[in-house]
């Protein structure tokens, strides 16, 4: 595959950029070789500065799942840039995305903008600690919500002792209050319950696991944690950063039936454009400056191009048939690829929910991080590159979602079933 000038490109961003990357996964490490450098987008379509053109699986990490370039999202973002892109002050604009957001997920009533998903987790969090006046979190092992610090943190040993650090940089004061349990197991969250009372201001997870490869929640597993949580005061957060509006436009919470007590989003709703959110119950979001004490701000918030963008995005999921088009779609690729690896005899875990799928080299029933980890990341790396080479984009580390967009063709799905065969007779 001729990368020549990806290759140069990124010779010339690492004397710049830490890596050459501006976010780490971005950089090839758990898959080899050096990144490609994107030229442009259009459809579900990616094409290098090497002219190669690929199905795009990443959908720049969810956002896109319209596909790249729009029509829709452009002519809106065109539309919005003559009148300027930032003025620091409200704009009706902004009022009709959080009333889309409100109108379109279960647990928000009132929502407030941030610049992404990482802003909007911490300050989430931040404001769970405000209303209750407490100060531990219980995360799950495996779920990502940014990089805010008391969220960079690992088991300690035990479910009562503190979080530790799981990045330097991050002081063990930071996380001290963060305790974490494995995914899909409730009955981790009571005992962590049990051993810290009424010192646990929240849980926050992602409602489906997005971070970890693709893990659904069990039957009865959010439900389990919704009952848990009002039992003992902790407000219940949701991290729908990837699944809101993805799994379905009222997001995992509508699908699962299970209203949190508040919930972040991101990605799909700035159409591709930095946009975050966190809401929930009005009586914890009165908490928020200025109506409460608890402080958050952004300058760039809200900010007319991003809500634009955003606007323009949700307006078109709100469709009719739109996630019944998706799913049109994803099953034959998700069938297409399990043939394949039971054609070549090639143990693997293909796990799947809406338009989010992703496949694991195990033979173990991937459930939660521990059972994640049993992929064979190497022959990962191979998969990755076997199909890169036949023009097809997936998400360059197993730990990641793979991503179809309502764009995506039928022919994009034929010819990517057979270029996952081809690589995995390979293997
Ligand atoms: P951002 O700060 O990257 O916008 O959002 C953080 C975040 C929060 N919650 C969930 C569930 C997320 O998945 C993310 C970010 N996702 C990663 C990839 N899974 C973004 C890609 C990257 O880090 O470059």
């Amino acid at each position: 595959m001729n990368n020549k000038k990806s290759l140069e490109a990124w010779q010339k961003s690492q004397q710049f950029i830490p890596g050459g990357v501006n976010s780490p996964v971005r950089a090839y490490r758990s898959v080899g070789g050096n990144p490609l450098f994107i030229q442009r987008g259009n459809g579900a379509k990616i094409y290098d500065i090497d002219g190669n053109e690929y199905i795009d699986y990443v959908a720049s990490w969810g956002p896109l799942i319209l596909g790249h370039a729009h029509p829709r999202v452009l002519d809106a973002i065109q539309g919005a840039m003559g009148s300027g892109t930032s003025f620091g002050a409200p704009t009706e604009l902004e009022t009709d995305l959080a009333e889309l957001i409100v109108n379109a997920v279960p647990s928000i009533e009132i929502v407030r903008l941030v610049n992404s998903g990482t802003e909007a987790t911490m300050s989430a969090i931040r404001v769970a600690r405000g209303y209750t006046g407490r100060d531990k979190i219980i995360k799950i092992a495996g779920c990502y919500h940014g990089h805010a610090d008391a969220l960079l943190a690992k088991a300690g040993s035990g479910v009562a002792t503190f979080g530790l650090p799981d990045s330097s940089g991050v002081p063990a004061d930071f996380t001290r209050h963060t305790l974490t349990v494995p995914f899909n197991d409730a009955d981790a969250v009571r005992q962590t319950i049990e051993a810290n009372p009424d010192q646990i201001a929240c849980l926050i997870l992602e409602p489906i696991a997005g971070n970890m490869g693709v893990i659904p929640p069990h039957d009865g597993y959010l439900q389990e944690l919704r009952e848990i949580t009002a039992e003992h005061g902790i407000v219940l957060i949701f991290d729908e950063v990837i699944t809101g509006f993805r799994v379905a436009y009222g997001g995992a919470q509508s699908l699962y039936n299970v209203t949190p007590d508040m919930t972040c989003l991101g990605k799909i709703i700035g159409g591709g454009l930095p946009v975050g959110a966190y809401g929930g119950k009005k009586e914890i979001m009165q908490s928020v400056a200025p109506l409460g004490d608890v402080y958050q701000a952004g300058t760039l918030s809200g900010n007319p191009l991003a809500v634009s963008a955003g606007i323009a995005t949700l307006k078109t999921l709100a469709e009719p048939g739109v996630y019944e088009q998706l799913e049109n779609l994803v099953q034959p690729l998700a069938e297409g690829l399990q043939d394949a690896t039971k054609r070549n005899a090639i143990d693997a875990c293909h796990n799947r929910v809406g338009s989010m799928l992703m496949l694991y080299f195990t033979d173990k029933t991937v459930v939660d991080y521990e059972s994640a980890q049993t992929s064979n990341t190497d022959r990962y790396g191979r998969y990755f590159w076997g199909l890169l080479e036949r023009g097809v984009y997936i998400a360059p580390s197993q730990f990641e979602a793979g991503f179809v967009s309502l764009v995506h063709t039928q022919t994009d799905i034929d010819q990517t079933v057979q270029a996952a065969d081809a690589v995995l007779s390979q293997l």
